[in-house]
């Protein structure tokens, strides 16, 4: 798009209204009489888990525990299913602290993701120096052994773990189980779902939350082409690991949703947010909204419990501080989860005509438009008199943000447009900053 100078300040506008409006936003305390009190039990409300990587060297540490048993209902093991950890020495298993974590989550009914079967990293070192045909089965061994001795116990599988390349090339990263064979991926979900045919099976990668990047486009082919030809993929992996340098992208709602648009289930796998305050609980709270607006998007999990458990920790990018307190961004993941409604339009828009006005008679009629985790684009269409006066109605605590084809006035709540013709014609829109609301405005029209 080309930005003229003019719109360079509309945008700057329009965003400072958004950072200003959203930060707002994020400081009203859920009241709700029905709301859940805890992650796991507001993201059951929609049918979706919370979870969080767990380390078994912290199971008995009693605030950690506290924490975890409380808040979460899916675990994933932080480094103890990796490939060192499982098969240290070559047809050696070894399973004792991946044990602990399945073991204290599904006596406590919470579920689990197993993470990961076959990755470029964390191999054992008697793996790190094979290639070609010992190297692809030792690899399909120990997928199929792990996954048979999980069987039956394990949610998600991430079958594969970051085998794409970052930067400009939506290229495969180059690895020794790359080098085995383009097939490597395919032929490692095959040998998993033999093993454990109902565990639900990902591929999982980080930097993929932004649809225009190229390693994003390529995970989509890949994933698009294991669908057309019956390779048992079942979800897509988003790590989601933010901060400052890689921010969530504001087109992370069509990522998710062009992903489960191919028949899979997406799942945020690794959640953080380096950050503090407001700035990161709008943040988490954009990534729980986006997740919530995705029909398949079935769960979150953050990478770790307290500020002081993340492979980050100086960037206190979790949802409780080091002494395992609550954090501004808790709230707004909690108030997110419990304001979380399919953006589907629960109310049907209204239209209205007035045809006793004596200054003739019109009729606006409300379309959807683009959605975005944040907020929404409606678009009125108008018909009848040219002289027409619309309208619109907000439902608290939504926000008109930027208007198009049209001159619009508020009332002092700031919920009531009217809008009038500005020489564009008789279609005008708007965005919504909806704040966890995603009802549609209702209209009516008169002339005037
Ligand atoms: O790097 C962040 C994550 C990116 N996606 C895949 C995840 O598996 C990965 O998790 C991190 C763990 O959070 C770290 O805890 O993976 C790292 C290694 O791949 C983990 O770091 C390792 C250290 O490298 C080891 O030196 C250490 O012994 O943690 C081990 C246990 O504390």
């Amino acid at each position: 798009m080309k930005l003229t100078s003019r719109s360079v300040s509309r945008a700057v506008l329009v965003s400072a209204v958004v950072t200003a409006t959203a930060s707002a936003a994020v400081l009203v305390a859920t009241t709700s009489a029905n709301a859940a009190t805890t992650l796991g039990a507001s993201a059951a409300q929609s049918g979706r888990y919370f979870g969080t990587a767990v380390a078994a060297n912290k199971l008995g540490d009693a605030t950690y525990v506290g924490i975890l048993n409380r808040e979460f209902d899916m675990v994933t093991a932080e480094n103890e299913m990796k490939m060192d950890a499982t098969e240290p020495q070559q047809g050696q298993f070894s399973y004792g602290n991946a044990d602990r974590i399945v073991n204290h989550a599904r006596s406590r009914g919470m579920k689990v993701r197993g993470h990961a079967l076959a990755w470029h990293s964390q191999q054992p070192g008697w793996m790190q120096n094979m290639s070609g045909t010992a190297l692809r089965n030792a690899m399909l061994n120990h997928v199929t052994q792990v996954a048979t001795y999980y069987r039956g116990k394990i949610h998600s599988w991430d079958v594969v773990n970051e085998a794409f390349a970052d930067g400009g090339t939506g290229a495969r990263r180059d690895s020794n189980l790359q080098r085995t064979g383009n097939d490597w991926i395919e032929a490692a979900f095959r040998a998993a779902r033999a093993a454990d045919p109902g565990a639900k099976l990902c591929y999982n990668d980080y930097n993929t939350d932004n649809w225009s990047h190229a390693k994003t486009q390529g995970v989509y082919r890949m994933v698009q082409d294991f669908k057309a030809r019956g390779v048992p993929i079942d979800c897509v992996g988003f790590q989601a690991h933010f901060n400052s340098g890689n921010p969530v992208p504001s087109n992370y709602h069509t990522t998710l949703q062009n992903f489960a648009n191919l028949g899979v289930d997406v799942q945020i796998t690794e959640l953080d947010i380096e950050g503090s305050g407001s700035t990161q609980a709008q943040q988490y709270q954009g990534v729980v909204q986006a997740c919530l607006a995705v029909t398949r998007c079935t769960g979150i999990t953050v990478w770790g419990i307290r500020d002081s458990d993340s492979w980050r920790a100086s960037g206190t990018p979790l949802l409780f501080d080091s002494s395992g307190n609550k954090k501004a961004a808790y709230n707004s993941v909690l108030s997110a989860l419990n304001n979380g409604t399919q953006p589907t339009g629960t109310t049907q828009p209204t239209t209205t005509t007035q045809p006793t006005n004596p200054g003739g008679s019109c009729t606006a009629t409300y379309a959807e438009g683009q959605k975005w985790s944040d907020r929404f684009n409606g678009q009125v269409t108008v018909t009848g008199a040219s002289n027409w006066v619309v309208t619109v109605t907000l439902s608290s605590p939504q926000k008109v943000i930027a208007t198009w084809n049209t001159t619009a006035t508020w009332d002092s709540s700031g919920t009531v447009m009217t809008a009038r013709p500005n020489g564009n014609g008789n279609v005008f829109g708007f965005t919504v900053q909806h704040n966890g609301n995603w009802n549609w405005p209702s209209l009516s029209c008169r002339t005037g």
